[in-house]
């Protein structure tokens, strides 16, 4: 069987990897094996330059920015097919939607022109997003430090997510501005949910959109 494809989005802060390090954990001691993949990937190649163009030590073109954000996806994408035929569940901490949602918030670009790049990429079998308020992500340590992570910027972004992105046949809208056990608990049946029922539909990979 398979492995399922499961993707968390939210802004800035909203909580995606530290319940991705928490559902990991929780799967794993229930016997499943499971990654926890981020985009964007830093330490590859086009890694490197999206991760000085958000500390700012780079300037870059919005439409360049979403063509790298999308590469780094790409050149994952034969491997996450490949892990997931091992039987492997990933858990993705950000993917395409992320990818839309800022470059069309951020830097105004057209949303279909933005989903171009991300058609024919592996689709996540169930998407969570989870919904902090941005006041309360900017309350949260470390916020400000890298581009785009300002308040108004994050409205919009949040905007784009769920006005634009939010598919009702594959998201979950998860409310994430309370703890960290809080929304553990209210992942955890969903996800749950999506790795049990794996296992007896083994349904192929779908592409985006
Ligand atoms: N980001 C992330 C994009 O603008 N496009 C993308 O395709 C992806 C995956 O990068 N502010 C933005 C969202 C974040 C920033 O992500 C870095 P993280 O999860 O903070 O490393
Ligand atoms: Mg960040």
């Amino acid at each position: 069987m398979r492995g399922v494809l499961l993707a968390l989005e939210g802004v800035d802060r909203c909580g995606k990897t530290t319940q991705a390090a928490r559902l990991a954990e929780t799967l794993r001691q229930r016997g499943h094996t499971v990654e926890t993949w981020r985009f964007p990937d830093r330490t590859t190649a086009t890694g490197k330059l999206l991760d000085a163009y958000l500390s700012r030590a780079a300037e870059m073109d919005g439409r360049v920015a979403h063509l790298l954000f999308s590469a780094n996806r790409w050149e994952k994408a034969d491997q996450l097919l490949r892990t997931l035929q091992r039987g492997v569940h990933v858990l993705l901490d950000r993917y395409a939607y992320s990818g839309v949602a800022f470059s069309a918030a951020v830097n105004q670009l057209d949303i279909d022109w933005c989903r171009a790049t991300e058609r024919g990429l592996p689709a996540p079998d169930r998407v969570f997003y989870l919904d902090v308020s941005p006041a309360a992500a900017a309350a949260r340590g470390g916020y400000g430090g890298e581009r785009y992570e300002s308040v108004p910027l994050q409205e919009q972004v949040r905007r784009v997510f769920l006005e634009h992105l939010y598919d009702a046949g594959r998201w979950h809208v998860v409310p994430a501005d309370g703890s960290v056990e809080q929304v553990h608990q209210q992942l955890l049946p969903l996800v749950l949910e999506c790795v049990e029922a794996a296992e007896h539909h083994n349904t192929p990979v779908g592409t985006l959109w």
